[in-house]
Order: C-alpha cells, then sequence, then structure tokens
C-alpha cells in the first residue's frame, strides 16, 4: 500500500522513508503541505497519508480541512504527527478531520501499528463502496453506479461539447438459455458475457448490469457513429464464441440500441432514445445493432 508522508525535517522524512518502505509500504515523501495536496490531487494517488503538524507553507491541520472539504471519495485516511500533546490541540487535529495522531518523538512500532489500523480501516471502507456499487453476479458496476456515470458524462458533454453515447444491450432469447440448460448456466452465461463486454471496452467506457440480462454502456466521447462502432465490436465479442458452461458450450447473442448527444441533460431522456433503437434492434431480427439517430452527437 502507498503512504504519502509530509515533514518539514529531513531527519524526520528519512527515518519514515527507511523505516515505512522497510516494511513494505510504497512511500512517497514531501516537505511541506501544500506539496502534499497536490500529491493528493493526482489520480491514484496514497489513501495513507502521514502529515506533520508543523510545517511551512500549509501546515497538517490546514491539509486536513482541505482534504475532507473535497468530495467523500477516494476516503483518505490521514495520522497526523504532532510535538504538540495538549488535549486541546489534539482535539484540534481530529475535528479538522484526521483519523488519528502520534506525538514526536514517536516510536516507529507504535507508527506501524497504527498504519496497520488505517490500512484495515481502508480496506473495509473500499469493501463497502465496492458492495454499494457493484453487482454481485457479475461484479460490474450497478445499476444506480452506472446511471451516475452517465448522468456525469451528461453534464461533462454539454459543458466541453463533446458527444457522449449512450448504448443498451440486452441478450437475446436468454429466457431460452434459463429454460433449456437451467439457472445456473444462466448465470455463468451472464457472467461471461459481462466479462466480454468489459474486456471490448476502451478504458474510459463504463459498462453496468443495468437490469436482469441487461447492460448499459456509457461511451465518452462517441457520437453515433463511433457508439455504434463500439457496440458492432461488443456484438462480435458476444456472438463470436460459444459461451462454455458446466457440459455446455451455449452460442448466445446480444442486441444493441445506440443513443449519442451534446446537448441532452436528461439521463432518462437518453436513455429512452437507447432504448427504442435497442426495440428496434430486437423487431429485426436480434443480434444486431440500431442506432437512434433522432439526434447526431
Ligand atoms: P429477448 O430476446 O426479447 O430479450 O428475449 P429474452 O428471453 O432474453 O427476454 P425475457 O425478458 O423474456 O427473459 C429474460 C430472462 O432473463 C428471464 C429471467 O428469468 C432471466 N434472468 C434475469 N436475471 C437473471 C439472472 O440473474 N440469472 C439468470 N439465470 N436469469 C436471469
Ligand atoms: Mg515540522
Ligand atoms: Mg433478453
Amino acid at each position: 500500500m502507498k503512504v504519502l508522508v509530509a515533514d518539514d525535517s529531513p531527519i524526520s522524512r528519512h527515518l519514515l522513508e527507511v523505516s515505512l518502505s522497510s516494511s513494505g509500504y510504497e512511500t512517497q515523501i514531501v516537505a511541506d503541505g501544500a506539496e502534499a495536496l497536490r500529491v493528493l490531487e493526482q489520480k491514484e494517488s496514497p489513501k495513507l497519508v502521514i502529515l506533520d503538524w508543523m510545517m511551512p507553507n500549509m501546515d497538517g491541520v490546514e491539509v486536513c480541512r482541505a482534504i475532507k472539504k473535497r468530495a467523500a471519495e477516494p476516503y483518505v485516511y490521514i495520522i497526523l504527527l504532532t510535538a504538540k500533546g495538549h488535549q486541546e490541540e489534539i482535539n484540534e487535529g481530529l475535528e479538522a478531520g484526521a483519523d488519528d495522531y502520534i506525538t514526536k518523538p514517536f516510536d516507529l512500532q507504535e507508527l506501524k501499528a497504527r498504519l496497520r489500523v488505517g490500512k484495515r480501516i481502508l480496506e473495509l471502507h473500499e469493501q463497502l463502496v465496492s458492495q454499494a456499487t457493484r453487482d454481485s453476479l457479475t461484479s460490474l458496476l450497478n445499476r444506480s453506479a452506472i446511471l451516475e456515470v452517465l448522468q456525469k458524462e451528461l453534464i461533462r458533454s454539454v459543458r466541453e461539447k463533446t458527444p457522449v453515447a449512450a448504448i443498451m444491450t440486452d441478450l437475446d432469447h436468454f429466457k431460452h438459455v434459463n429454460d433449456t440448460y437451467g439457472h445456473l448456466a444462466g448465470d455463468a452465461v451472464l457472467r461471461e458475457a459481462a466479462r466480454r463486454l468489459s474486456a471490448s471496452l476502451r478504458v474510459y467506457d463504463s459498462v453496468g448490469r443495468y437490469g436482469g440480462e441487461e447492460f448499459l454502456v456509457v461511451a465518452p466521447s462517441c457520437g453515433a457513429a463511433g457508439g455504434a462502432d463500439v457496440a458492432e465490436r461488443l456484438r462480435e465479442s458476444i456472438s463470436g464464441a460459444p459461451i462454455d458452461t458446466s457440459g455446455h458450450a451455449i452460442v448466445v447473442t446480444m442486441s444493441f440500441g445506440v443513443a449519442a448527444t451534446c446537448d441532452i441533460k436528461q439521463v432518462n431522456q437518453l436513455l429512452r432514445m437507447a432504448d427504442d433503437a435497442l426495440y428496434a434492434a430486437k423487431k429485426a431480427g436480434r443480434n444486431r445493432v440500431e442506432v437512434n439517430s433522432e439526434i447526431g452527437g
């Protein structure tokens, strides 16, 4: 796990770097609070942070306040290092958003033990977030999480005047799979279909399980034609090879409905358009992509 250390004392920095590295932590070390904040604004930044209280530019308590003022995610676990032992000051640090504190000069074993507590809490937090946002069968984003992604992308597309495509997709004749091979085989097909969809997307696209055998793909920066290309690639990934379940190789196909926009703010409006296109794809014989060209992206 990565740990960010902000301390203005070179001796303290060196000590922390050596001892944390030897305990298996990947360390990122900075000399003041403003720099710590800059690091935390980057992607994939450490979620475990040790902040010295007294630092030039921006002290540890100010950094705490700034971190806690941001969006709730990602959660950052903060340990304040302080030479101050007074109760009032400790209270101020905790009020500012620190999760824990340790007084200088600190005992290394104690600091490591407290880091382990932080790591445990961060792991539990991650589990909770995952339970709230992931579908348990397929591990894809669940319905509310993918809708949130679409909402954010719509806002961004209007602001940046770049299109976004919503792709609704549904397994064809899936009831037949359940009826013929049983519900467990049906579940295995859903899992493999979900895996193939995820594996065929670009990194900045998202996919979620929208309902039973229905999925929603959000493709930023894609107009109608780009969205249709993405959908076509997904269609091939599903129909290209049968899905192996215990004892059976099951051929499945999916139908796709694409809608794109750069000026719709309402999630429901775009979803309705994608849904209409999906309905058209089903009606036209399934295993195909239809685009709702009411408005292009
Ligand atoms: P169409 O091509 O028109 O989409 O036909 P379909 O058979 O796929 O559609 P229908 O809506 O008639 O049936 C969907 C089936 O998907 C019925 C339902 O039992 C099944 N299903 C939904 N969720 C799950 C699940 O989690 N596991 C399994 N095994 N089946 C599911
Ligand atoms: Mg200091
Ligand atoms: Mg279906």
